[in-house]
């Protein structure tokens, strides 16, 4: 188990933050029952993400992706933002300068009652019309896959594949907040995937004092200032 004085330290640390950026990625959600992608099982181990996670992918069968997405979708919908997600929302009330960016897109950062959620790889709830390019929030059950839009095109997921430009300006402002923040928190990330994970040298390099939260580690622990091993939704609250 961790040794508290590291959580002490750390919570020292976040004390004397004036701004704080955040990152997460699966992780945060593993407690409110959404498995991650590269741990335990995650969705990577069962399926192949080039055919699932990509345009071509989509191209080639979309109504394999559109599976897969639904069965997440309905995962999702059940799931219920953990003490880690609230933690985070408690945290953003108590220091004047707050970023939260996520590579998360099933919406439980905005359901805990965190603001202005920074979303890197977009949002599950979100769907977009191939032909006429319309957005829309729909939470609704698909029951035709692929879904298609009153246009009479195909929807897909407003969701950033590999191979796929971030939203635009994101990334820039996420590198910014970090960059200019006091503490950084990397929170339930394997930081394997880019340029999400490309962060945290960011910080490193901007001598930003870097808190990772994981049960394992990553590429980076062993650079960061704080590598506190466990899950999330014990070591957020915690830190408070
Ligand atoms: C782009 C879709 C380029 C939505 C996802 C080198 C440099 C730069 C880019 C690349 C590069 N090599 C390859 C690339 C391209 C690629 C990439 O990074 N590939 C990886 C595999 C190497 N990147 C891209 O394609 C990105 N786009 O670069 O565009 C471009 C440039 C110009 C012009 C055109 C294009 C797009 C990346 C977005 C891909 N989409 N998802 C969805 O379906 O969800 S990424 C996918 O992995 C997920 O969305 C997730 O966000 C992401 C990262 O995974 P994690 O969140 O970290 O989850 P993971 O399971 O991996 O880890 C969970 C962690 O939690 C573990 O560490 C575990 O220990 C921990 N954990 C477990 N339980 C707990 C816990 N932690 C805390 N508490 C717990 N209880
Ligand atoms: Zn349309």
């Amino acid at each position: 188990m961790l040794v508290t004085t590291q959580i002490q330290q750390a919570r020292k640390v976040l004390l004397h933050a004036r701004s704080i950026a955040v990152l997460t990625g699966a992780g945060v959600s593993a407690e409110s029952g959404i498995p991650t992608f590269r741990t335990n099982g995650g969705y990577w181990q069962t399926h192949r993400f080039e055919d699932l996670a990509t345009p071509e992918g989509f191209a080639r069968n979309p109504k394999l992706v559109w599976e897969f997405y639904e069965e997440r979708r309905r995962a999702m919908a059940a799931a219920k933002p953990n003490a880690g997600h609230l933690a985070l929302v408690e945290l953003e009330k108590r220091v004047r300068t707050f970023t939260l960016v996520t590579q998360n897109i099933d919406g439980l950062h905005d359901a805990a009652g965190s603001r202005n959620v920074n979303k890197l790889h977009g949002d599950i709830w979100i769907v977009r019309c191939l032909d006429c390019g319309k957005e829309r929030e729909d939470r609704t059950k698909f029951e035709i896959l692929p879904p298609k839009c009153e246009c009479g095109g195909m929807l897909r997921p407003a969701v950033v594949w590999f191979g796929e430009m971030l939203p635009e300006g994101s990334i820039e402002r996420a590198t910014g907040a970090v960059a200019r923040a006091d503490v950084f928190l990397v929170v339930g990330t394997s930081a394997r995937v880019f340029p999400a994970a490309g962060l945290i040298p960011i910080a490193i390099a901007a001598k930003v004092k870097v808190i990772e939260i994981n049960p394992e580690v990553t590429d980076f622990s062993s650079e960061v200032d704080f590598m506190l091993k466990g899950p999330s939704a014990e070591i957020l609250p915690a830190l408070l």
